[in-house]
């Protein structure tokens, strides 16, 4: 269809938007990158075709991808971000001054760039002296240790296809967990708990095989498939109740979706997940 941008889920399902103009197409060595300007949610980017982020609804994945591992976060000095080539999850991180140093590793320059350019609306951050940004394989930077110990580690990666696929596997999760400071935690995008109920289930599996504490979070996504999206917290003890009192506060006067009732609402976990779970 002229004019829109589809994205195709399984051969069965389609999301799409109207296209106003396309700002940016390019075919790197891992993947095809897009960013259009659509009527509805703004500028988007898509990686193989498959919707990233819009300006209209980022925030509605940004914020829990970061918020929540950084509320409970015994210490907070020292950040990894893998994935996270917009720059939203860095641009939420670095709002906490007691955040120092944060390496962001992410494998593809074209996406980084492409942002730079065309999406600086998500990636507001990129000047800020903390952040260290490394293009650079995730997987292999876990695996050797780069620059452990980190307080904090967010995966935000894309869909289990294409290079984001070794973000999903046990031995990646074992890598995390070695260069996590023993009171560390954390964050890893889960999918969507209906549409791909059988990746977000198998990952609270993997995930729990190698974190004493792993817990699934929901909240909504407009913007993905089935709307309704998933992360899941992991960490040595940290429950992702523990809150600390007052590190959010300064956040919270400015936050689109998180607040402390929101933190808590997310932590409630459908009952065909919780069931499964239980097994
Ligand atoms: N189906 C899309 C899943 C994408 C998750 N990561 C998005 C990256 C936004 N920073």
């Amino acid at each position: 269809m002229a004019n829109w941008y589809d994205e195709e889920y399984n051969g069965t399902s389609r999301i799409g938007f109207k296209v106003r103009r396309t700002l940016f197409s390019g075919q790197s060595p891992f993947q095809k990158v897009d960013i259009i300007e659509t009527e509805d949610f703004g500028r988007a980017l898509l990686l193989d075709d498959a919707w990233m982020t819009s300006e209209f609804d980022e925030k509605t994945y940004h914020e829990p991808i970061t918020h929540v591992p950084m509320a409970v976060s015994p210490s907070i000095a020292r950040v990894l971000i893998i994935g996270g080539g917009d720059g939203g999850t860095a641009r939420e991180v670095l709002r906490y001054p007691g955040v120092e140093h944060v390496d962001m590793v992410e494998i593809d320059g074209m996406v980084v760039e492409a942002c730079k350019e065309f999406l600086l609306t998500i990636g507001s951050a990129w000047n800020d002296p903390r952040l260290h940004v490394h293009i650079d394989d995730g997987i292999a930077w876990v695996t050797e240790g780069k620059h452990a110990p980190y307080d904090v580690i967010i995966v935000d990666g894309a869909d289990p296809a294409g290079p984001a696929e070794g973000l999903f596997n046990r031995a990646f999760f074992e890598g995390c967990r070695r260069c996590l400071a023993p009171n560390g935690v954390l964050t890893t995008q889960a999918e969507s708990p209906d549409m791909m109920r059988d990746i977000h289930l198998a990952m609270i599996e993997t995930i729990g095989q190698v974190f004493p504490v792993v817990r699934p979070y929901y909240g909504s996504v407009m913007l993905y498939p089935g709307a309704q999206w998933s992360w899941i917290f992991a960490s040595n003890g940290v429950q992702p109740e523990d809150v600390i009192d007052g590190r959010t506060d300064e956040i919270e006067k400015t936050t689109w979706l998180y607040n402390r009732d929101v933190h808590h609402a997310m932590l409630a976990v459908p009952n065909h997940i919780r069931r499964e779970i239980q097994k």
